[in-house]
């Protein structure tokens, strides 16, 4: 049957969709033989049309690595690492957890759960089922180095935590983005596919589109808008100061606040603290500039804004993203076409985030802390105190070590933790000091839904992808893993059902009950779809684009169906944020400040093992500096020079680059694999570590929402000799 064998070994073409970022982009994976050979962008997907970036593209590199782990490890007594069976690495994983847990509580097993999960839909209730039996009450994620703020931000005003009006790019007249570079990063809290493309769109019809950043990003030079240079960290005081502005020149949409907002005079009074006058030396923006921006949005027949990493990891992200909301709405852009409008698809999750802010706290060993994941910053602390620590960890998809501030710190407790797994693609930064590494399945072997999208889609579509190919070598679903490590502790997982009535044990608990895939089907249903209709059809079900017109009737989660103009529980905050403004006026302007710049060749911490990434210059991250501020410290290109903060210091070579602000220092994160074998590529070329420069422990981040301080460190750069 030489014909049939031939049939079996000729391309297979899969449509799927990428899961590194969030607009996942369709692509085409090409099998043959059973190997993925070669992803293509999918012209027909219904959204993503034909785009993708080479990092998407690059999917296929990923998924063939050659240091790619491909079978569970265990540490040797002598710090090497064996190869060991799934059941034994199970059985031992589980008889750890449960004696470390009968000897000192639930308060000691905490897990880290990074990034990469957010595009995984099973892993999350997997994840969630095994914590919540576990009884875990200390836990960490990625989210409070990203955007924990935008969580407290939304819960505060509108009741919800995940409700996150996106700018309705398609049509209106003026963007306001902040703190985001969207030709590079493809934005975050907004899913849209090719954005430099939509945002030539808007200039292209005469409107304008504003980037507020440090740095003149590259998305200027595209014409996708221009950049309005701000100091790092001062963005809180620019939107109070537009706000302001906006109701000095009488421009406030007062019917629509006073229908519909609450606390407006209140709101009005603190931003009067900031006129552009006052704010202009601090954001390093001219008053003039800062009172026609305001004009410019409050006239504009429809105006959108929108703020990103930049601005979430400054000391006052959520009042940052409070005020962002405000200028929206009381501008009456809230819910307008062309302004901010809440993207629903396939399910509407404003009621499964809403709390009041003020219910969201907990009383912790470092104060009042936010409930969820505590912050990322304190993880070392948890780790390294004496009464009660956490002594074992659980990694699911993350790099703490080298994606969280503090890298001697979080070295040190993960080097006193009596017992670590990490379950990751590679044996990354984080796994040189694990007990147990586990090899998880990537994203092309395994089914999934573009569940990340949920609520923030420029255009919202569902898209199931089957396993493009099966998995190599031992490689498992996270689901997988945790559910063996839940049943060989004795408790319940999706190999063993659980009751409908365990309803202690959580919804996804309950989930699990219904099948892995039962409450993506169960969503669906409210919409009038199952699971099998959108499996029907690989390149999805598309839904209603932004639609305006219910976000106050059907969607706002406050208990009294208001906009909180002015949040009660904000009240400590804003005297911080006014004592730093205080402390930002007398530093003056020439204080070096650092950020972070991604580029198209890293993805956080974990594409750093791909040869083709690190081609030429690409081989070492560097410090960008202006000019002048270099030659002002005798400095030049090619330098190999030392930055320093209060934190920290690192060496890394020098580069100018004239599209920073004066005062500003950039540099990409996720480099500094001088200490992580396991990824031979990395390791070659490890670059230096820009977290060992972030603040850690207590004080560094924000009590509103966990988020950690990342942008605006100050740092000072000398030669190293010197
Ligand atoms: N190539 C690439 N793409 C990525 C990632 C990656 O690492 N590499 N990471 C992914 C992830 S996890 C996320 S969350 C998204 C993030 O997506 P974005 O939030 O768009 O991230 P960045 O491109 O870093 O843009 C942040 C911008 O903020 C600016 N900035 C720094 N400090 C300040 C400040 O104080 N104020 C203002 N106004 N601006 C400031 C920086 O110059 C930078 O241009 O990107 C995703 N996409
Ligand atoms: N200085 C500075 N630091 C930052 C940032 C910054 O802008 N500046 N950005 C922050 C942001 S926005 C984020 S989101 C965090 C990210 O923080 P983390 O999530 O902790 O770190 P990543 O580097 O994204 O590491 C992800 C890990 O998941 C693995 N992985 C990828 N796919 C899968 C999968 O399908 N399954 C499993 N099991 N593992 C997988 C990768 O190999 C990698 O080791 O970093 C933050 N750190
Ligand atoms: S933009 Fe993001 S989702 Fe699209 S291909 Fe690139 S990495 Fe993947
Ligand atoms: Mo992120």
């Amino acid at each position: 049957m030489a014909s049939a064998e031939n049939h079996e070994s000729l391309d297979r073409e899969i449509p799927t969709f990428c899961r590194v970022c969030e607009p996942a982009c369709g692509l085409v994976a090409q099998v043959r033989d059973g190997e993925l050979v070669r992803l293509r962008p999918d012209k027909e997907n219904p959204v993503t049309r034909g785009f993708a970036c080479n990092k998407g593209l690059a999917g296929d590199e990923i998924h063939r690595d050659p240091d790619r782990l491909d079978h569970p490890l265990r540490r040797r007594s002598d710090g090497s690492f064996e190869r060991v069976s799934w059941e034994e690495a199970i059985q031992d994983i589980a008889d750890r957890l449960k004696a470390i847990r009968a000897a000192h509580g639930p308060n000691a097993i905490a897990p880290y759960v990074g990034n990469p999960t957010a595009f995984n839909t099973l892993a999350g209730p997997a994840m969630g089922a095994l914590f919540a039996q576990l009884g875990v009450r200390r836990s960490f994620s990625s989210g409070t180095q990203d955007c924990a703020n935008k969580f407290a931000g939304s819960e505060a005003v509108f009741g919800s935590s995940t409700m996150h009006p996106i700018p309705d790019l398609a049509h209106t007249d003026f963007f306001l983005s902040l703190g985001s570079n969207p030709r590079v990063s493809h934005a975050s809290f907004i899913s849209i596919p090719d954005p430099v493309r939509v945002l030539k769109g808007v200039v292209a019809r005469g409107g304008r589109v504003v980037h507020v950043n440090p740095r003149r990003i590259e998305s200027e030079k595209t014409r996708a808008g221009e950049t309005l240079l701000i100091r790092p960290d001062t963005d809180v005081y620019l939107l109070a100061a537009l706000i302001h502005e906006i109701d000095r020149e009488g421009l406030f949409d007062e019917e629509v606040v006073a229908r519909h907002g609450k606390h407006v005079a209140e709101l009005r009074e603190f931003v009067a603290r900031y006129p552009a006058e006052r704010v202009a030396g601090v954001t390093g923006i001219a008053s003039e500039e800062i009172r026609a921006l305001a004009r410019d949005f409050a006239r504009a027949p429809s105006a959108s804004a929108h703020m990103s990493t930049g601005v979430n990891m400054g000391r006052q992200g959520t009042l940052a993203y409070w005020l962002l909301q405000m200028l929206v709405f009381v501008t009456g852009n809230l819910d307008r076409r062309g302004g901010n409008i809440l993207s629903v698809g396939f399910y509407e999750s404003a009621k499964a985030g809403r709390r009041s802010y003020d219910e969201g706290f907990i009383e912790s060993e470092y104060g009042r802390l936010r409930k969820g994941s505590l912050p990322g910053n304190l993880l070392p602390d948890y780790v390294l105190r004496e009464e009660d620590p956490v002594r074992a960890m659980i990694v699911v998809a993350g790099n703490p070590v080298l994606s969280i501030g503090g890298e001697e710190r979080l070295r040190a407790a993960m080097e006193k933790l009596e017992f670590l797994v990490v379950i990751d693609l590679y044996r990354n930064a984080t796994a040189e000091y694990a007990d147990y590494v586990l090899p998880s399945t990537d994203s092309f072997e395994r089914e999934d839904i573009n569940i990340t999208g949920l609520g923030l889609q420029h255009q919202p579509w569902i898209q199931f992808t089957e396993r493009v190919v099966p998995p190599r070598g031992e490689r498992r679903e996270e689901w997988w893993i945790l559910g063996r490590i839940a049943r060989a502790m004795g408790l319940k997982s999706p190999f063993d059902p659980i009751p409908m009535d365990a309803t202690q044990e959580t919804v996804a608990g309950a989930d699990l009950e219904r099948g892995l895939w039962g409450r993506i089907d169960h969503m669906l249903r409210g919409r009038g779809l199952t699971l099998d209709e959108v499996r029907a059809k690989p390149r999805g079900v598309t839904f209603e684009g932004l639609t305006p017109g219910r976000f106050y009737s059907d969607h706002l989660q406050t208990p009294d169906g208001k906009v909180d103009c002015r949040p009660t529980g904000f009240r400590e905050a804003e005297e911080r944020c006014e004592a730093e403004f205080r402390e930002l006026e007398a530093e003056g302007p020439t204080r070096l400040k650092m950020i972070t710049l991604r580029d198209p060749w890293m993805h956080n911490s974990w594409y750093a093992n791909l040869e083709r990434m690190k081609r030429g210059p690409k081989h070492q991250n560097y410090l960008y500096v202006h000019p002048e501020d270099a030659e002002a410290r005798g400095v030049v290109e090619g330098d190999r020079v030392r930055l320093a903060s209060g934190h920290g210091e690192i060496e890394v070579e020098l580069r100018f680059d004239d599209d920073l602000m004066r005062g500003v220092v950039a540099l990409t994160h996720g480099w500094g694999h001088a200490r992580t074998p396991g990824m031979r590529v990395a390791h070659r070329m490890p670059g230096a570590n820009q977290n060992a420069l972030l603040p850690t422990g207590p004080g560094s981040f924000d009590p509103l929402s966990n988020q950690a301080f990342m942008t605006g460190i100050p740092v000072e750069i000398s030669s190293p000799g010197a």
